[in-house]
């Protein structure tokens, strides 16, 4: 149990033997870490009990398996889960300092991109919650997402080295590192009985070291692990190698181990085909693969039942090497026949996809990827053998199924195909992306094994997204309607009863209003604009992609600019434009977006001639520890991706969560997200996923006819190319323009639509300023907005994983006191 004065001892005396100081001489870095040491030690007790409950209990456990985990900060997090942040705020007031100041200290682990990192993250808090056993099963990047500055409006990545000053929640655990070979060949061995033996030789190893870190689930003392993995040589460099001939083996060895977990690749939805990712996959893979079977045999004698103790999700494509690893072991080195390792296999390993974009699916060249693993290699082509003799079986005679389904084809491996031919359950993360994929881009895999797909609607953690992001609301809503919503979001559905009501309506406005100014001096600080907090604060944050359509959003505020210099006495409700987006590092059109975006706001906010009714702001570094805040301070949730292309998205569940309203398309969850709040409390816009993929089946549309027929919209675009926003220089944004009209390049114009939905974009952003100006009417929205995201908890989305997938037993902690 929690006690305040023993937790102050506790942090002098961290103070002291880590830095031989006083807490007057720590520097705001040293109490932070001397702080999570002492909330480490609390944590410590749970996590012993938990893995002694489940050692006795002997759960079914599921291993999430991601390349990507988005944790965020985790000091204020733990200390709610825990239910000691009021007693260590105040303990820290008492010893003189500020915890929020404290938690600033914090680095933002940023071990993912955006959604799918973020997505696992809110996962592990939902599966400690309800008191499931769970590992997260990763790769702890020596260096995360990269830092975003911005240099001249244009984005500059900057090294993320969380790691300085040391992680005071992770814990080495050298005593379970994993040998992991790469490359060399595969001899096979006649064994006396006449079974095949299959050896590895001439290899390079690296040696796995795992770093844990705890989950702690909420006011329930169970403490769950998210299991990282750091590369070692195997054995420090050898002098003797040299006399041996093998230098170059050593070297080779050692330099492996540095490189193979030194950086996150920051592409989002974009495969590159590096064949370091394959390695860093490889890596973690076969390390929690050796880890999971190791530990299931300390218990267990008959690797037969595996799958009834063990399930593996495969998060995305990317740990799927995880189906063959698990075959090698289990015929390699348990020395089971492939039928009986394909049973356990396949009852082993679940499947989550998150994209339908073909340019982010994940297809290895056949050369590459049999010399770097030559046995998985060996297995997958014997997956595929088989699976096409069952296509050949279902379809006879039918080679264009052979061509759409193969594994191995056209000289690559189709990762998402051996994931869905391997794996007991295939899933989507909304309703209609589930659907696309079942009619669309997977029918194939769907009519000939329908039982295998299902939904599984994404969902986000309301206690980082409310409960520690957003304190003066989540105290409101708890004085509303007792604290039951923490773990039982549908709870939420009783505010509705306030919607109408004028009391709760101005304190539910207050609330965002002082949200908003918490935000304005974020970005007075951050940016040097000043912005109106009573203006309508119109947020776009997420990762920077095409399909996700910045550039229809900053198109028209260029529009909406116009019209102000146009006609200076028209009525226009005070609007703040605010944007935060990372562009991969190699993605140019993503990053001359974020340049556009400063260039517009550079104009805009600087011609005194419009008095300050549009501001825009490009917040710099947008990562999970500033969002929290512009959650909190939204009115507006932009959520306006191409139909058919954003498989769920999450952050529309953030905003909606924090009384923000969508103004969006019918598109991945804000479908689900409409039905919910219903269509008059939300702004949907634009064209459907069934008109898209219709246009796409007929080669697009012609934008050209816009641009000809709509001289608000050739205006904008003309302004890309005329140095309206460039100082004169006509070139500078001109790939943009191309990118719309252009018929001379190889790609389609306009691929997004943007100015097909360009129009009813502006339309609906009339009515949310209609709506606005009703200050009732707006209240009542907001209000309806965080009393129906009851289902978007990730509590939910994880008991249907549990209930229709792993079949995870409950487990309660019992502790003393
Ligand atoms: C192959 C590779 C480079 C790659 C790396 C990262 C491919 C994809 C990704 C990340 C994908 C991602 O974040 N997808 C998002 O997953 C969220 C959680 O399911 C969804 O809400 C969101 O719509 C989807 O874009």
């Amino acid at each position: 149990m929690f006690n305040k004065e023993t937790f102050k001892k506790s942090v002098k005396d961290n103070v002291k033997t880590l830095y031989r100081r006083t807490l007057e001489e720590a520097t705001p870095q040293q109490v932070f870490q001397a702080v999570s040491y002492a909330v480490k030690d609390v944590i410590i007790d749970d996590w012993l009990a938990t893995q002694k409950t489940y050692e006795q209990e002997d759960p079914k456990t599921v291993y999430y398996m991601s390349m990507e985990f988005l944790m965020g900060r985790a000091l204020g997090n733990n200390l709610l889960n825990l239910m000691a942040y009021d007693q260590v705020r105040e303990a820290l007031e008492e010893l003189g300092f500020d915890l929020n100041a404290i938690e600033d200290q914090e680095p933002d682990p940023a071990l993912g991109n955006g959604g799918l990192g973020r997505l696992a993250a809110c996962f592990l808090d939902s599966l400690a919650t309800l008191g499931y056993s769970a590992y997260g099963c990763g790769i702890r990047y020596r260096y995360g997402m990269f830092k975003q500055k911005i240099e001249n409006g244009y984005q500059i990545e900057v090294p993320d080295q969380w790691l300085k000053d040391g992680y005071p929640f992770e814990l080495r655990r050298p005593e379970y590192a994993k040998e992991v070979k790469f490359g060399g060949y595969v001899r096979v061995e006649m064994e006396p009985n006449g079974k095949m033996k299959f050896i590895q030789e001439n290899y390079q190893s690296v040696l796995a070291i795992p770093f844990d870190m705890p989950i702690v689930g909420y006011n329930n003392h169970v403490v769950n692990t998210l299991r990282i993995w750091d590369a070692e040589a195997i054995n420090n460099f050898q002098l003797d190698k040299f006399d041996k001939g093998e230098y170059h083996q050593a070297v080779e060895q050692e330099n492996l181990a540095k490189t193979i977990v030194e950086v996150l690749y920051p592409n989002d939805n974009h495969y590159a085909g590096k064949e370091l990712r394959l390695k860093q996959q490889y890596f973690f893979i076969s390390a929690s693969v050796q880890a999971a079977i190791e530990k299931y045999k300390k218990k267990h004698s008959d690797i037969h039942k595996f799958y009834e103790k063990v399930t593996f999700q495969l998060n995305d494509t990317h740990p799927t090497v995880a189906i063959a690893e698990l075959m090698r072991i289990l015929m390699d080195e348990e020395g089971l026949e492939w039928d009986e390792a394909w049973e356990i296999t396949t009852k082993t390993c679940a499947y989550t996809n998150h994209t339908i974009m073909a340019e982010a699916l994940e297809k290895w060249p056949i050369e590459l990827f049999s010399k770097l693993l030559p046995r998985i290699y060996q297995i997958i082509e014997e997956i595929n053998r088989r699976f096409i003799m069952e296509i050949q079986q279902k379809y006879p005679g039918n080679q264009e199924k052979i061509k759409k389904m193969a594994i191995i084809y056209d000289g690559q491996v189709k990762m998402a195909h051996l994931a869905i031919a391997s794996g007991y359950s295939v899933n989507g993360v909304a309703k209609l992306h589930t659907e696309i994929l079942k009619n669309q881009e997977l029918k194939d895999f769907y009519e000939m094994m329908p039982w295998k797909f299902n939904n599984k609607t994404n969902g986000i953690t309301q206690r980082r997204f409310l409960l520690h992001g957003n304190q003066p609301l989540a105290s409101w809503v708890t004085d509303h309607i007792g604290k039951e919503w923490i773990t039982d979001l549908p709870q939420i559905s009783r505010l509705k009863v306030y919607a109408d009501d004028e009391k709760a309506q101005q304190e539910f406005m207050n609330i965002k209003y002082q949200n908003k100014l918490r935000l304005a001096k974020y970005i007075y600080e951050h940016n040097g604009i000043e912005v109106d907090p009573r203006s309508i604060f119109d947020v776009q944050v997420k990762r920077l992609h095409e399909y996700k359509r910045q550039l229809l959003n900053i198109l028209h505020v260029m529009y909406l600019y116009n019209q102000i210099k146009e006609h200076p006495d028209m009525e226009f409700y005070p609007r703040t434009f605010i944007f935060g987006a990372k562009a991969a590092a190699g993605y140019r059109r993503a990053k001359l977006t974020i340049k556009l975006i400063n260039a517009v706001a550079d104009v805009v906010n600087n011609d005194t001639s419009i008095g300050g009714k549009i501001k825009v702001v490009f917040i710099e570094d947008y990562r999970v520890s500033n969002a929290e805040m512009i959650f909190a301070a939204a009115d507006v949730s932009e959520q306006i991706s191409t139909a058919s292309k954003e498989a769920s998205g999450t952050s529309n569940m953030k905003f909606m969560l924090n009384g923000a309203i969508t103004l969006g398309t019918m598109d991945g969850a804000n479908v689900e997200i409409v039905e919910e709040v219903g269509e008059e409390n939300a702004f949907i816009f634009g064209l459907r996923s069934d008109e898209v993929i219709q246009y796409e089946k007929n080669g697009g549309y012609y934008p050209m006819d816009i641009f000809n027929n709509d001289q608000d919209i050739r205006k904008v675009l003309m302004q890309l190319i005329n140095g309206t926003y460039a100082n004169g220089d006509m070139e500078m944004f001109r790939d943009i323009y191309d990118s719309l009209l252009n018929t001379k390049s190889s790609e389609r114009a306009d691929t997004y639509f943007i100015l097909k939905d360009f129009k009813p974009y502006a339309e609906a952003h009339r009515q949310v300023e209609a709506a606005y100006r009703d200050e009732k009417r707006w209240a009542k929205m907001a209000i309806l907005n965080t009393a129906s995201c009851g289902k978007f908890t990730s509590d939910r989305t994880i008991q249907q994983y549990v209930d229709e997938i792993w079949h995870l037993d409950k487990v309660q902690i019992v502790t003393e006191g």
